[in-house]
């Protein structure tokens, strides 16, 4: 039986939600592990702007924004009531997507962006953080007691904005924040989602997913 293929990269924050969504849906894809550097012809014609995660269901349709891909799945199937509280994800996730990616990339990467004037992306970036911050200190997720969609699509991208300066992240005065990020981050959804599979080779099967 054919399975929906999708075109992923283990490290790619927008790649992690996508395939953590499949897993928490129950779904099944055949999942083709890719190198951003050498993106296989097969995922460009499918989806010529190149970018991952890219969903190709089994009638051809395409999905290839990582949203679209979690509320696909969810869509199918959400045992843990990851849609409850739908439109205040969405909110949060607008914000992540926009002002607070834009402020990792550049805390990340400066040396990529040199004809901007400087700035400090960090304090841009921890006005987000603080935003979630203040919501995790009265409840454990971003939107109440259980994780919803907002926490599986926004931790991914909060947890790389740790990792250009990890002492000054967890100094942060944020413990409920640090408690939320660390579950996440062990949690069966996320570490199923990272385990290593190799490089998809053009013409071969992937592998049946998760
Ligand atoms: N809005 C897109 C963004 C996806 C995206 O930008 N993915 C990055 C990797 S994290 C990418 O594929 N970049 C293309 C490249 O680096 O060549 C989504 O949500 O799926």
């Amino acid at each position: 039986m054919s399975l929906p293929v999708l075109y992923s990269f283990r490290r790619c924050p927008y790649a992690m939600r996508a395939r953590m969504a499949i897993i928490l849906s129950g779904e099944q894809v055949e999942l083709r592990d890719i190198l951003l550097r050498d993106k296989p012809q097969e995922m460009l014609t499918a989806s010529p702007k190149g970018t991952v995660p890219v969903l190709v269901l089994q009638d051809g349709t395409v999905i290839d924004e990582s949203l679209d891909i979690m509320r696909w799945a969810l869509g199918k199937n959400d045992p843990h009531n990851l849609l409850e509280h739908l439109d205040a994800s969405l909110t949060l996730i607008a914000t992540n997507d926009g002002p607070f990616k834009k402020a990792l990339d550049r805390y990340k990467y400066p040396s990529r962006y040199p004809d901007e004037p400087p700035h400090n992306w960090q304090t841009e970036g921890l006005r987000f953080i603080e935003e979630l911050a203040a919501r995790l200190d009265s409840q454990p997720y971003l939107l109440g007691p259980e994780p919803r969609l907002a926490d599986y699509a926004i931790f991914p991208f909060i947890r790389q904005f740790r990792m250009p300066d990890e002492a000054w992240f967890d100094a942060l005065p944020h413990p409920a924040l640090h408690k939320w990020l660390g579950t996440l981050t062990n949690s069966p959804p996320f570490t199923t989602a990272m385990a290593k599979i190799p490089t998809w080779q053009s013409g071969t099967p992937g592998p049946l997913w998760p």
